[in-house]
């Protein structure tokens, strides 16, 4: 692999993998249990055949559009992930500054580890992901930082009261090196992950709320003016709960296989769910988005824009800022490329008829 210019997203993983301490590369890379829904989520977009149309005249495509009302050069978002110190000392004000020039939404992570004031300012539009804290003093005050320094949605994870099984984390004993942090608090108890001998620190790390509910929903959506956008729902009637609770958008997701192993793949559970929300709010899809072919599968099952994880993390490791902005502009060019050659030339008119399962054409 030629770490100056991978070609693509696969191959910024495996220069990635050459660049950053195993544990840390563990950490991020790594799924819950055996690793089925990991796994999964890749498979799932294999299962999908593009049906291309020829002659219609596509040109130059145009790729932007809106997500929850905020302008997108492009339908990919920067999805919330822990800890971009890891990868490299430049950290959250890097990916937010890599979002902001390619145009596209940056979620902000509660376990940044730089402070949300010192990542906004570096952003363009951005989001703040939320973890519920189990002292609702130290929830709602997140809120109100978020708020202050300009988020324009509140995404609400809701997969994760307790932190999924991650067998390579325990055997690595996972803790945060020096430098690192939980940087959005001050108190130790919330700033300092566990450094603990018997394995995953993260794991040990109880601060979130463990026991969740819909009336947390409610709760959070009384407490903010941002749109409440729960992250984590893959059953279509949690869908229409979620609704039913003051969401104003969804994101489709099984935190990339970190946390329930053998939850259905993100791209398995989005049709079931965009035909139970039947166009009442918007949909985001993530997990296992690595091809410019993968955004128009999503977006022709049913999501208005994808977010992709693991892949922020290895542009940042390759490169920093500039390093995650080419690997943006390569996924760009990817989305634009299968656009034209299915014979569209803008994402908007990316319907059902684009996609079907493998397999022989119906006569
Ligand atoms: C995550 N994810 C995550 N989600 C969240 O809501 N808050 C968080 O702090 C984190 N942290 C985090 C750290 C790392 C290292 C990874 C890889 C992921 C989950 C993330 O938002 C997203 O759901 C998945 O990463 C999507 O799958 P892909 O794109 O990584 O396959
Ligand atoms: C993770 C948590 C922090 O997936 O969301 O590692």
């Amino acid at each position: 692999v030629n770490a100056e210019a991978p070609l693509n997203l696969a191959e910024y993983e495996a220069a990635a993998a050459a660049l950053v301490p195993k544990a840390a590369f563990d950490y991020v890379a790594g799924g819950a249990g055996d690793e089925v829904t990991l796994r999964e989520n890749r498979a799932a977009f294999d299962r999908w055949r593009v049906l291309p149309r020829v002659l219609t005249g596509a040109g130059e495509p145009r790729l932007a559009t809106s997500v929850l009302g905020t302008e997108a050069s492009m339908p990919v978002l920067v999805a919330p992930s822990a800890f971009h110190k890891l990868v490299h000392p430049d950290g959250e004000l890097a990916s937010a500054g890599a979002a902001r020039r390619a145009g596209i939404v940056y979620t902000m992570s509660t376990a940044a580890s730089y402070p949300i004031e010192a990542v906004a300012p570096r952003a363009g539009a951005w989001w703040f992901q939320l973890y519920v804290y189990r002292d609702r003093a130290i929830t709602r005050e997140l809120v109100a930082r978020a708020e202050a320094a300009g988020a324009s949605a509140l995404v609400v994870t809701v997969d994760t009261p307790i932190v999924g099984r991650r067998e390579a984390d325990e055997r690595n004993r996972f803790s945060l090196p020096f430098g690192v942090t939980f940087a959005n608090f001050d108190r130790p108890e919330q700033r300092e992950m566990p450094a603990n001998a018997e394995g995953s620190g993260l794991a040990t790390y109880v601060q979130f709320e463990s026991v969740l509910r819909w009336s947390d929903l409610d709760w959070l959506a009384s407490i903010t003016r941002l749109p409440v956008v729960p992250k984590g729902i893959l059953a279509p009637d949690d869908a229409r709960l979620a609704l039913e609770h003051g969401a104003r958008g969804i994101v489709v997701s099984n935190h990339g296989g970190r946390q329930l192993d053998s939850a259905v793949a993100a791209l398995d559970a989005l049709p079931a769910i965009a035909a139970a929300v039947d166009g009442r709010c918007e949909l985001l899809l993530d997990g296992g988005v690595r091809r410019g072919v993968d955004v128009l599968k999503a977006l022709a099952l049913g999501a208005r824009a994808v977010t992709i994880g693991r892949p922020i993390h290895w542009g940042l490791a390759v490169g920093g800022e500039d390093g995650l902005v080419r690997l943006l502009e390569l996924l760009r060019a990817e989305i634009a490329l299968a656009l034209q050659l299915s014979g569209l030339d803008d994402v908007a008119q990316v319907t059902r008829s684009l996609v079907l399962p493998t397999g022989p054409l119906s006569a």
